[in-house]
């Protein structure tokens, strides 16, 4: 067959070539604050939507072009967030053919058009047309004449216009293709979402203006000294009001100053002043080195607390708002995250003159992920092919030069997940060679021979452990094994945060702060990337992968972070935030009598005098006695033990606890004062055994096949309880299913067995209940029964002790597995349905949040009230969720005051919701969860950990539920 010449190899059309594109400037570092003048060309662009790139008509470049036609579309935006096409949702394979550089015909292909209007006074002169950001590839004309076109989704380009543009109206014409060559190297694990989502600006530039500025400004912790170089094309002044400096470019001087570091976040504000331009600058001084196998900040380790965040609105995509970016990073404040990893690609600038300014310590990623190709064992992978070495370095530049100029930015990462290659390696001498005061971050590679961390993803505890003591697995090259050993070591992802969990972040950090080369890690991930929807009756929820009718999809992997959609705090998030406290508040002394406590600075530059320490003494959940503790003001590191005032009314008549917390003695650009930052309770005596139930009835038989017991009323031939206080009840009866998590799922790549398939396999979500006998024993009434799964000899023999005093009702339960049972249990409890208008909680116990054994450190002791629905987490998709852990003792009212109280023996966990399990686990969507007429009560003695295996490893050995024989009571009575 003859070749077809079009279609050779060499004819590749722009958006599939591997040029990271045409007619762009170099780049340059962003500057926001400028005399120069800026014209926003942000607002409501006209659309038109073609199905595949091959359109041949570039007629709509033209300024006259009629697009009257055309639709309205928000820009910055997503189109397929605007009503045209859909999002699309896969994790690591590749949406179309794996054929770099080439593209399906199908390539969704958005022509836009904007008229504007310069102002008649804008200057003549160079004028510089901004976009910051466009997925994937854009070929833009401005009044008809075409400035090039490229690629590089998550960074900026230039085109100088000056001399096209004319006062009055102008056209700018951009073509945008959802797919190029660049999204080969755009794997990233997200919605795929095209479109012009960053703004769009031009930028004047006078003569003599500012073309690049690089700010060099380090500290030196031995002499309290910061020096500052500018180096700026051309030469200018820089002045810096408050320390007295007025130096030239390139000129260096040192001063005392404040160093800049995330915990204090000093900035000083300077003006840097060229012939042509004025701009401002805000520069916090601050040097990063990796010395004595650690990650330092002014000579001092650091710990990570971090969180991996991608750019993500629930209506709006990547497409943010700097209202947005703020909300971010207010919460990360408030829940004690310092450091953020921007995966996987540069975030919007503003977002890190946030960063500066509140104070994070960043890792900035490059755009640039190739994960597809792992399926084919990296073969024909970008990232080793020289062709695509100028796309690699084109995003390394555009990346270091744009954000070179930020405190807030201590490494660069390569990219992720993307193998290894000659690419990367350029990428990094380049990155090295233009910026060597920040170190290098990627964690694809594990030889680190171009990194100066060793970074790893999800590595389990014992294995952080062996890395901590530098006794992990060697390299086969001896050299590079002794170079890794040698680095400090961070997990750049860990604790994957889908649905409930992550499980086991208690035991990381305690790893961290053991072992100094450990030197924390960031969260997987930040925010649920879940879509706005609304059901065609209006009930508003969140879509995930496969929703859109995606042929190819990763489901609700999309959903993974610490915040919900809408930016509301997850469980996860509370949990996190009492794991990674910087202060650590603690009883000293025996058990159950402390008297004292130890407060320990655990931040890593600032002492303890931004916070007071409110404590509060409490008898069964009610305040008795409450002051202020003198807390020193503790440097890094420090601890002091310090003594709590006898309380007034020992002993006291109830289960006795202190709580002290470290709050905001002011406000700060994050919280306002009172804010609390650490808390720790101790007990303050024995907690007190429940007072035992005398049995004053036996049990009688009743009318119609039942059986009565005090308040109670059995199904004589169950022994179920079908009544209690004159009100018909379900159940209790054993159960040990829960509607599998994310984590209990596991991922199929996980290793370790995954118990959500498992349990499924072995039946826990259709047990079978069988009476063996309902006899009256004395004045118990005793049942016994075997719970069972079809299908296996596997079960529980369960006897039921049922007691009263007339007024309350007990029951204790003894529990006996059968069989070799080869998988944990996912709880272990009773099940019982109770009248629906049972709506108002109270309890005494671990609250307020859900809690589960692995996940219980932000779990406090106190009285609790919430509604049924207030317990509810909505996980995007719906799973097990909302026990509260340690409860003592709980109470349900209908709204008349009345209801029932439950006592456990020993303290157990709590779920209500108003509808089954069964329910809870067919249910894709929260609109799927329908309220029925019962409340369904879960009093659980126990419940197996979360872990984080949806990603990572699954539930600590300590954290198990193993089958095994156990013994429980729970007591009625009619609430008061
Ligand atoms: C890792 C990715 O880096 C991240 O983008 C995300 O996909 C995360 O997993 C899971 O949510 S890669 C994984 C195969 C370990």
């Amino acid at each position: 067959m003859q070749q077809d010449e079009a279609h050779s190899d060499e004819d590749v059309p722009y958006y599939e070539d591997v040029s990271p594109g045409s007619g762009a400037l170099p780049p340059v570092a962003w500057l926001p604050g400028s005399d120069a003048r800026r014209l926003s060309l942000n607002g409501t662009w006209r659309f038109r939507l073609s199905p595949t790139a091959t359109t041949e008509d570039e007629g709509f470049a033209r300024p006259e072009y009629d697009d009257s036609a055309w639709a309205g579309l928000a820009v910055p935006g997503h189109w397929v967030l605007q009503g045209h096409g859909a999002p699309a949702y896969t994790n690591t394979g590749y949406p179309f053919p794996v054929d770099p550089p080439r593209m399906p015909d199908e390539n969704p292909t958005g022509d836009h058009r904007y008229a504007f209007e310069l102002p008649a006074d804008w200057p003549a002169g160079a004028t510089v047309l901004r976009f910051g950001g466009v997925e994937s590839c854009a070929r833009v004309w401005l009044n008809g004449t075409e400035l090039g076109h490229f690629k590089g989704s998550r960074l900026p380009h230039e085109f100088e216009v000056g001399a096209l543009l004319r006062p009055g109206p102008n056209v700018l014409a951009v073509r945008v293709h959802q797919w190029s060559s660049g999204s080969y190297l755009e794997d990233q694990d997200q919605w795929w979402l095209p479109g012009v989502f960053r703004e769009v600006e031009l930028r004047q530039r006078p003569e003599g203006a500012v073309r690049d500025v690089f700010v060099h400004a380090g500290y030196d912790h031995r002499t309290g000294d910061g020096t500052l170089r500018v180096d700026c094309a051309p030469a200018g002044r820089v002045t810096v009001p408050e320390l007295g400096l007025d130096l030239a470019t390139g000129e260096s001087a040192t001063v005392p100053v404040a160093p800049w570091t995330a915990e204090t976040p000093r900035l000083y504000d300077a003006e840097l002043a060229t012939p042509g331009e004025r701009v401002r600058l805000r520069i916090g001084f601050r040097t990063v080195a990796v010395e004595d196998g650690l990650l330092k900040v002014n000579g001092r380790r650091l710990l990570l607390r971090g969180v991996n965040r991608h750019e993500f609105h629930p209506a709006h995509g990547r497409a943010l708002t700097a209202d947005v970016m703020r909300r971010d990073l207010l919460l990360m404040k408030q829940h004690n995250i310092n450091a953020v990893r921007t995966s996987h690609y540069p975030p919007h600038p503003a977002f890190l003159e946030l960063c500066d300014e509140l104070g994070l310590w960043v890792v900035d990623e490059c755009d640039l992920e190739t994960h597809g190709f792992a399926q084919q064992g990296w073969r024909d992978n970008p990232v080793d092919d020289e062709r695509w070495t100028p796309a690699l370095l084109d995003r390394a530049r555009r990346m270091v030069e744009r954000d070179k100029n930020h405190p807030s930015v201590i490494m660069w990462s390569l990219g992720n997940e993307c193998g290894t290659g000659r690419g990367l390696s350029a990428m990094a001498a380049w990155m090295r060679e233009r910026d060597p005061s920040r170190p290098l971050h990627y964690e694809g590679d594990p030889s680190c021979a171009d990194t100066d961390v060793y970074s790893r993803m999800y590595a389990d505890h014992a294995e952080v452990e062996r890395i901590g003591r530098r006794t992990e697995e060697p390299l086969r090259d001896a050299a590079l094994d002794a170079r890794r050993r040698s680095l400090p070591f961070v997990l750049c992802e860990y604790a994957h945060a889908m649905g409930n969990g992550p499980g086991g972040l208690s035991d990381y950090q305690r790893l961290f702060e053991t072992y100094e080369r450990c030197q924390g890690g960031f969260v997987w991930e930040w925010i649920d990337h879940g879509l706005r929807q609304e059901t065609a009756d209006g009930i508003p929820y969140h879509a995930y992968g496969g929703d859109f009718g995606e042929e190819l999809h990763d489901g609700n992997f999309v959903c993974d972070g610490l915040v919900f959609p809408e930016r509301t705090p997850s469980p996860g998030l509370v949990e996190y935030k009492k794991v990674i406290e910087p202060v650590r508040i603690e009883a000293v002394g025996p058990d159950t009598a402390p008297g004292a406590v130890r407060v320990t600075n655990l931040q890593d530059f600032a002492d303890l005098s931004a916070l007071v320490f409110p404590w509060r003494y409490e008898v069964e959940g009610r305040p008795v006695a409450e002051g202020t503790l003198a807390v020193p003001p503790l440097l890094p590191g420090e601890s002091a033990e310090l003594k709590l005032p006898p309380p007034a009314d020992s002993p006291p008549v109830g289960e006795a606890l202190w709580t002290v917390r470290a709050v905001l003695a002011e406000d700060t650009a994050w919280a306002a004062a009172g804010h609390e930052v650490a808390w720790g309770q101790l007990p303050a005596g024995p907690r007190p055994v429940p007072r035992p139930l005398t049995s004053a009835v036996a049990p009688r038989r009743g009318e119609g096949g039942t059986i009565a017991l005090g308040p109670g009323v059995f199904d004589a031939a169950t022994g179920v309880l079908s009544g209690f206080d004159g009100r018909a009840v379900t159940g209790p009866r054993l159960d040990v299913w829960r509607a599998p998590t994310d984590n209990d799922e596991g991922a199929p790549w996980q290793p370790g067995q995954r118990c959500g398939p498992e349990w499924r396999r072995i039946g826990l979500h259709r047990m079978r209940h069988r009476t063996d006998a309902v006899v009256a024993a004395g004045d118990a009434l005793i049942v016994r029964t075997r719970v069972a799964p079809a299908a296996t000899a596997l079960g529980f023999r369960v006897v039921h002790r049922w007691t009263s005093d007339g007024a309350a009702l007990r029951v204790e339960v003894a529990v006996t597995p059968e069989g070799d049972w080869p998988a944990p249990l996912p709880r272990l409890g009773l099940r019982m349905g109770v009248d629906g208008d049972l709506s108002a909680v109270r309890w005494f116990g671990g609250g307020p949040g859900e809690a589960y054994p692995d996940t219980s450190a932000a779990a406090r002791v106190g009285r609790w009230a919430l509604s049924v629905d207030e317990l509810q987490t909505p996980y995007v998709r719906p799973q097990e969720n909302g026990a509260r852990i340690g409860v003592r003792w709980a109470e349900l009212r209908r709204p008349d005051g009345t209801g029932l109280r439950i006592e456990g023996e020993p303290d157990f966990f709590l779920t209500a919701r108003r509808w089954t399990t069964e329910e809870l686990d067919a249910a894709r969507h929260t609109p799927d969860l329908v309220p029925g007429d019962r409340v369904w009560l879960h009093l659980d003695h126990a419940q197996h950990g979360i872990g984080s295996q949806s990603c990572g490893p699954g539930v600590l050995s300590r954290y198990r539920l193993d089958a095994a024989p156990a013994t429980f009571a729970f007591t009625f009575r009619p609430a008061e």
